[in-house]
């Protein structure tokens, strides 16, 4: 019989999932899905004594009653992040331009929306963040302040922002460090050296004596250069009586590719006298998904969640948003994604029965 294309079978009705759009029900069909039954992630980690089990959001999705539904589901999720709207300036527009605009005008609405939703829902709110590299003002980067201005440009921007959410855990630096280890050369580092840390820290501290400050990146989640600098820095902050009290491990992983001394990290810098949480897990696949990725992606989330089970000062687990229908992976990687719990069509995968698993 001669070899017909796609195309011909599709136009005698006999492929028709093939046509299907990646994502559609008719192409998920085949694909396998969660057989979990619990009450909620957040109910497991709880068990499990942790104190959370949570996920990013960002405004835009919370017109999406689908996805609203499964996020508000306080035994599913005890703890929210927002993805962008308490960053310095929007990336996209989207926000509000998130919290200091302009130098000195801090606006807090699109923040405000994620606060009060949380704090409606009974969720812990993770505060994201201070101070980074990235979705800066022109106003920061192009300002060529000198150290004294930028620094004070700093400790207003975290006391104004830690002061405004109190009582929160706070991403007050965010990934200071290039993946080789040496510190990343952004205005703050490039105008104050490493001292910017400190001064960020300090002013938020200062703000809210009840804050839980933390440093967050990377590639950090296994041992090596970057991990070995973030421990040193630790050391440093630490010897010079600067607050610092949790090691935020992001945890963007790739299938198949999860570090495997994740633990072995973990203790050691909980060793060096801070907590871990696992800030931003998802776990991305070079499209399309196939019934085997799904499989090593569930290992995935189960050794994840198992590692941070093992270190008694792994206080929870965030996942950067769970429904690939809205995840950051597909517009910054091209052809990857399926990188959450949920697919695009709110429906549980595998993932999903590995973080079960993994409590
Ligand atoms: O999820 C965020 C995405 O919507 C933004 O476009 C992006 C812009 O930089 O930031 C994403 O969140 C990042 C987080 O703030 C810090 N760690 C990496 C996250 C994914 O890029």
């Amino acid at each position: 019989m001669t070899i017909k294309n796609a195309a011909f079978w599709t136009a005698l009705g006999w492929l028709t999932s093939v046509a299907a759009a990646p994502g559609s029900p008719s192409a998920a069909a085949s694909l396998p899905v969660s057989t979990s039954n619990v009450a909620g992630l957040h109910v497991l980690a709880k068990q499990a004594g942790k104190l959370y089990f949570g996920t990013a959001t960002d405004n835009p999705e919370l017109t999406n009653t689908s996805y609203t539904a499964i996020l508000n589901n306080s035994q599913m999720f005890g703890q929210i992040t927002a993805a962008n709207s308490m960053k310095w300036v929007s990336a996209t527009g989207l926000h509000l331009d998130a919290t200091e605009p302009q130098q000195g005008v801090f606006t807090f609405a699109a923040g405000d929306v994620i606060a009060n939703l949380a704090k409606q829902n009974g969720q812990l709110l993770r505060g994201h963040n201070c101070v980074w590299h990235n979705q800066l003002p022109s106003w920061v980067t192009a300002g060529n302040f000198n150290a004294a201005q930028l620094t004070q440009i700093i400790q207003t921007r975290c006391s104004t922002l830690v002061g405004h959410y109190k009582g929160q855990v706070w991403d007050v630096v965010n990934e200071p460090f290039n993946d080789d280890g040496t510190f990343r050369q952004d205005v703050f580092f490039n105008t104050l050296g490493q001292n910017y840390i400190a001064t960020a820290l300090n002013a938020a501290k200062a703000a809210d004596p009840n804050a839980k400050v933390y440093i967050n990146d990377f590639n950090i989640e296994g041992t090596g250069a970057k991990a070995t600098s973030m421990k040193n820095l630790i050391k440093s902050l630490k010897s010079q009586g600067v607050p610092i009290e949790g090691i935020g491990l992001q945890s963007h992983f790739i299938v198949g590719e999860v570090p495997t001394t994740l633990v072995q990290n973990m203790q050691e810098f909980a060793a060096l006298g801070v907590e871990i949480a696992i800030t931003e897990l998802d776990v991305r696949m070079t499209l399309p998904e196939t019934a085997a990725l799904l499989a090593q992606q569930k290992k995935d989330y189960e050794t994840v969640i198992a590692a941070c089970q093992a270190v008694p000062q792994c206080v929870g687990i965030t996942v950067w948003d769970f429904t690939d229908k809205f995840s950051w992976v597909p517009g910054t990687f091209a052809g990857q994604g399926a990188a959450c719990p949920w697919d695009e069509n709110f429906v549980r995968k595998p993932a999903f029965d590995g973080i079960v698993a993994g409590f």
